[in-house]
């Protein structure tokens, strides 16, 4: 563990000493050397630092296995359980560099390497009694339990032969890298909404354009279904009762499935944070500790992640107390919703001056950028770009773009994207762009891209709003909002530049798993996703 700091040094704190126990200088990734042009917008051949997301762990001396004549059998060593067909979850802006000329294999070295684009660095690397890992083994599914069962055994090595199967295929899976992801996994993240129902229980729910109550009760059997109400088990377990709170089940249950069905990360959003105190949301926490104990990939916990009175003491709690709570509790990383946007505000009225007291700088310098996500809820406004339009003195500093789905009352087809905050109940004057820019700035490490008018509607994801954010930031973007299909999650990873895709109600209500998703973009879309 701790891999860094056994390196002498690191570019990410010049003139400070590592451990020194491994001779050598850490760099940071540089965005310019991704491995192939990919997706579309101004993004293009660009990698997303920090580099977040599921890769391998290869051992260079097994590089020539992919080789195996029919029937031949060989030797391979396995070193801590590492297996290089399997993915690893990696997040971290700074490497040690492996390539010609590396030194680390003289010194008596073992490494397991990765590439991230154009780079290729030290995965996991161990000599006599010390072994430490780029990635997060503790999060990294049934792959990195094995590293960890490997290392706790004293395992070093493990010596296995593999074989051709008769038909001259491998009978090891074999080493899949996708150039256009940089040589990431496509990432399928779960996302949990969870609230207190109208019975005090905390369930995960799901709206349509952010309403969650039920708005009528179900149809008769007979009735063609709707969007919403699919044909799984979700609406034989589910009240409908028409102005009741959505119950799809409960946040622990539904966090086990996913990962069981290879979900790449988890997120969870208390939906009704603004309303009570987080200090006294002992249950999320509570969610929290029991999933972190059964759920081997990162957990994502937003709502609520702002300085907070204590209603019972009167003292504040600053965001940077209450991320600590959910860092203490297994969150791996906090996602800002509202209070981004606050900052944002006050960030542009200072004349793009950083505080350096916001939830997001002081988050991020005390976990790192990685640990902190901005969650952004912006819905489509409409604008009047006729020749003859008069000017509009509200929106004329926002970023638009021209649509391909225009307003269908208006015939309108240029539109900005309108920031909002409680739930998307209060709009501000603050566009997406200029959102996610400032959030960059303060030290976000990824966006969380919903999309009010997509949310629950099964149409897809907005890829035009993808695009516009892709282009405005270099750290990952999550594109969140309007999954109803598997060939959606295709769409927005073949036609945009996201760097995951998250889906909500098309897991809760049963209409397809995480695997499924995953079976299509491996067998239809010919995309590496990552397999337990
Ligand atoms: O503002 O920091 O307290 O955080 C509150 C968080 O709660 C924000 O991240 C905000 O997005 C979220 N939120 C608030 N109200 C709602 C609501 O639904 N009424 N949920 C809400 C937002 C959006 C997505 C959803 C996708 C995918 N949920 O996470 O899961 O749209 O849905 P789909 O796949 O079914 O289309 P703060």
């Amino acid at each position: 563990m701790g891999l860094q700091a056994l390196f002498s040094g690191s570019d990410e704190a010049p003139g400070v000493a590592g451990l020194g126990l491994i001779d050598g200088q850490l760099r940071r990734f540089d965005e310019t050397k991704s491995s192939t042009v990919n997706g579309s917008g101004d993004g293009e051949g660009r990698k997303s630092v920090p580099c977040i997301g599921w890769n391998s762990a290869s051992l260079v001396q097994n590089d020539e296995f992919s080789t195996l004549e029919p029937d031949e059998k060989r030797p391979r060593r396995i070193f801590y359980g590492l297996e290089d067909w399997r993915k690893y979850y990696y997040v971290h802006s700074y490497f040690a560099p492996y390539g010609p000329g590396c030194e680390l294999e003289k010194q008596g070295w073992t490494v397991a390497t990765a590439r991230y684009g154009d780079e290729t660095y030290a995965g996991a690397i161990g000599k006599g009694n010390i072994f430490a890992t780029q990635f997060h083994p503790e999060k990294s599914g049934e792959a990195g339990l094995k590293v960890i069962k490997a290392f706790l055994e004293g395992k070093m090595w493990e010596d296995v032969s593999i074989s051709a199967a008769p038909n001259g295929t491998q009978a090891q899976p074999v080493v899949k890298m996708d150039s256009s992801t940089n040589g990431l996994t496509r990432r399928i993240i779960a996302c949990l909404d969870v609230r207190t129902n109208d019975d005090g229980d905390l369930v995960v729910t799901k709206g349509d354009q952010y309403d969650v109550r039920e708005k009528s009760a179900p149809p008769p059997p007979s009735h063609k279904t709707s969007t919403f109400t699919s044909t799984s088990a979700t609406s034989s377990t589910t009240k409908h009762l028409a102005g009741q709170v959505r119950n799809l089940g409960k946040p622990v249950h539904l966090a086990e499935k996913y990962y069981r069905q290879s979900a790449d990360e988890i997120t969870f959003l208390n939906i009704t944070s603004f309303r009570s105190s987080p200090l006294h949301d002992l249950p999320m926490l509570e969610i929290l500790r029991q999933v972190s104990r059964t759920v081997f990939v990162p957990l994502t916990i937003g709502g609520g992640i702002r300085d907070t009175v204590d209603p019972a003491s009167g003292r504040t709690a600053s965001a940077l107390e209450v991320a600590k709570l959910y860092f203490a509790s297994g969150a791996d990383k906090v996602s800002i919703g509202s209070e981004a946007v606050t900052a944002a505000e006050a960030y542009y009225a200072a004349g793009c001056k950083l505080s350096g007291t916001t939830a997001i700088e002081t988050i991020s310098a005390a976990y790192g950028c990685q640990a902190v996500v901005v969650s952004v809820d912006p819905k489509r406004i409409f604008v009047d770009s006729s020749p003859s339009a008069s000017p509009d003195h509200h929106h004329h500093h926002h970023h638009t773009l021209r649509t391909a789905f225009p307003d269908p009352t208006t015939g309108r087809d240029r539109v900005w994207y309108q920031c909002t905050t409680r739930g998307g109940r209060q709009a501000h004057d603050l566009d997406v762009v200029q959102l996610v820019t400032a959030a960059e700035r303060m030290g976000a490490g990824e966006i969380l891209l919903n999309a009010i008018d997509r949310d629950g509607s099964n149409r897809g994801f907005d890829l035009e709003l993808v695009d516009l954010v892709k282009a405005a930031v270099r750290i990952p973007v999550v594109a969140s909002s309007g999954a109803g299909m598997p060939q959606h999650f295709e769409d927005v990873f073949s036609r945009t530049s996201a760097d995951a895709a998250l889906g909500a109600g098309i897991f809760h209500r049963g209409e397809y798993t995480v695997g499924q998703v995953k079976d299509w973009l491996e067998g239809r879309a010919g995309m590496v996703v990552r397999r337990d």
